[in-house]
C-alpha cells in the first residue's frame, strides 16, 4: 500500500529526470506499481481511508513520485458530467494537443510540493493521449487511444508531466491573458 511517506518531495532528482519507457511484457514488479498506484489515488479519494493513513486527496499519481523513474501513471478522476476516467497507464504518448489552453483556476497542487504556490499553470484544453492501459481485473495490458479534455485532460498531463520530469511549479504565471479556466470556483459573493 503506498502511503505519503513513499511519496519523494520537491527536489529530489527523481522528480527532475525524464523517466524511462517500460519495458514489455509486464514485469510483477511493474504490475504491482500500477495496481498500487491506482489503489493510492483511490483510497484518497476514500474518506474513511484517507483519514486513517493520513492520505493527502489526489486524482492522479506518477511512478516517479515514489521514486519509481519509469513512464507509468495512474488516474482516477470524475468530469463535470459524472464520467470516471479510471486508469493505469503504460508509456504514454502524447498524440495531439488543442491550441487552446485552460488552467484550473486558483492553481493546481502536487502530492511531490508541500508547500502553497501562487499561480496559475497552462495545459491544453484537449489532448489526446495514446497509451497501453494496465486492467487490473483481467491483468491485461490494452492499447488505447484517450482524447480528453477539461479538467480530467489537465490531471493527465499533470501526470504526463511527471514522466518527463517536470513539475507545475516551473510553470506558474499569475495570469494567463488568452486562456481560460477549466471551470468556474464558486463565487461567495453569487446572488441565489
Ligand atoms: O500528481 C500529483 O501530484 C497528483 C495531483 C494531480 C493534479 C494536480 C493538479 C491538477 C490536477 C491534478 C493531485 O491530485 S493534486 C490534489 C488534488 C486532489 C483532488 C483534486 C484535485 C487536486
Ligand atoms: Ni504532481
Amino acid at each position: 500500500m503506498i502511503l505519503m511517506k513513499n511519496i519523494i518531495r520537491e527536489g529530489h532528482k527523481t522528480l527532475e529526470t525524464v523517466a524511462k519507457e517500460v519495458k514489455l511484457p509486464l514485469s510483477q514488479a511493474d504490475k504491482k506499481c500500477l495496481k498500487e498506484m491506482l489503489q493510492f489515488v483511490i483510497n484518497s479519494q476514500n474518506e474513511e481511508i484517507a483519514t486513517q493513513y493520513e492520505l493527502r486527496p489526489a486524482v492522479g499519481i506518477a511512478a516517479p513520485q515514489i521514486n519509481i523513474s519509469k513512464r507509468m501513471f495512474a488516474a482516477h478522476v470524475t468530469d463535470f458530467d459524472g464520467i470516471l476516467y479510471s486508469y493505469a497507464l503504460v508509456n504514454p504518448v502524447l498524440k495531439s494537443k488543442s491550441k487552446e489552453i485552460i488552467y484550473v483556476p486558483g492553481g493546481e497542487g502536487c502530492l511531490s510540493v508541500d508547500r502553497e504556490t501562487v499561480g496559475i499553470t497552462p495545459r491544453y484544453k484537449s489532448v489526446t493521449f495514446e497509451a497501453l492501459s494496465y486492467d487490473i481485473e483481467s491483468d491485461q495490458l490494452i492499447p488505447i487511444e484517450l482524447h480528453l479534455e477539461g479538467y480530467v485532460g489537465i490531471v493527465f498531463q499533470h501526470e504526463f508531466d511527471h514522466i518527463n520530469g517536470i513539475m507545475f511549479t516551473t510553470k506558474l504565471f499569475n495570469e494567463l491573458p488568452f486562456a481560460e479556466p477549466a471551470f468556474h470556483l464558486e463565487d461567495e459573493n453569487d446572488t441565489i
